[in-house]
């Protein structure tokens, strides 16, 4: 079922570099996002050679929001389970692979390099409880940043998070009502091919319109199919914004976690106005 794993990203990242050049998102009802300033990608350096001495990849491997002037939202599995050099960036480009394909021409060799010429070095923190039951699996993590590097290289307007419990308080009609979109960074839905299914596009800022579906006690889960005019989220989506129109105010719900292998039906994705969720972001962020 974890559709968007930070590995399963990596695996995607290497489809990628064959694939045509493309949207992100599910391909469906979706549309460049250049105005979410505060929705970035989540890109890693790591060794993938077995000589941790060097780092050998540069990639995006996740999405996330901006949560304040220093604090990047993003899932737990997407800062976990990697080698021990990994090293994290944050980049707020509309395009992301553009600048990627670029630097890896301008320093061949060099993922540091390739990671710094379109992102900004930061710390992560994940959630010390993660990986917790699926009543609240704390698949959450920030990444700390220079707030004054972050502020040089772009402009943006940090998300608004919810207040405790928003969710449960709307009820079912205010959650129906609420308009819902997806944001990220992440590739298409399942595409067949003579070798098997693929996953083009990705590491473009995109967005895509969604319907909410269920509330769980962690989980909002939202519909993403096609013929109901909505988009959806896939592979490298993971941490990035599921975002409420709540009485003319745009609220970050919940970060995409999970869904439907080809990405064609579901986006399950963690609530931020629960105890838990809230519990591990208040030493990183003012929440309202
Ligand atoms: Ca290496
Ligand atoms: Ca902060």
């Amino acid at each position: 079922m974890a559709r968007i794993t930070a590995v399963t990203a990596a695996a995607c990242a290497a489809v990628l570099a064959t694939a045509l050049p493309s949207s992100a998102i599910n391909s469906y009802n979706a549309t460049p996002a250049p105005e979410r300033t505060e929705v970035g990608a989540l890109i890693a350096t790591w060794d993938d050679d077995g000589d941790p001495a060097t780092p050998d990849r540069a990639d995006w491997v996740c999405s996330g929001t901006m949560i304040d002037d220093d604090t990047f939202l993003t899932a737990g599995h997407c800062t976990t389970d990697w080698p021990a050099d990994v090293r994290f960036y944050v980049s707020l480009d509309q395009d992301v692979q553009a600048g990627l394909d670029a630097a890896a021409t301008r320093y061949p060799g060099d993922p540091a390099a390739q990671a710094a010429a379109v992102g900004v070095q930061g710390t992560a923190h994940t959630d010390p409880a993660y990986p917790g039951p699926s009543s609240d699996p704390h698949d959450i993590a920030v990444i700390e940043l220079p707030a004054q590097r972050m502020k040089a290289r772009w402009s943006f307007t940090p998300a608004t998070l919810p207040t405790a419990g928003q969710f449960d308080a709307l009820g079912p009609q205010g959650l129906d009502s609420a308009e819902w979109f997806v944001a990220g960074y992440g590739t298409q839905e399942a595409v067949n091919g003579p070798g098997g299914q693929t996953h083009p596009g990705g590491g473009v800022r995109m967005k895509a319109p969604v319907t909410f579906n269920a509330l769980n006690n962690a989980w909002i889960r939202l519909g993403m199919t096609a013929p109901q005019g909505n988009g959806g989220a896939c592979y490298g989506d993971s941490g990035g914004p599921n975002f409420a129109v709540v009485a003319g105010r745009t609220v970050l719900a919940a970060t995409t976690i999970t869904g439907d292998t080809p990405c064609y039906a579901t986006n399950v994705t963690y609530r931020l106005d629960t105890p838990g969720a809230r519990a591990f972001l208040s030493p990183y962020v003012k929440l309202p």
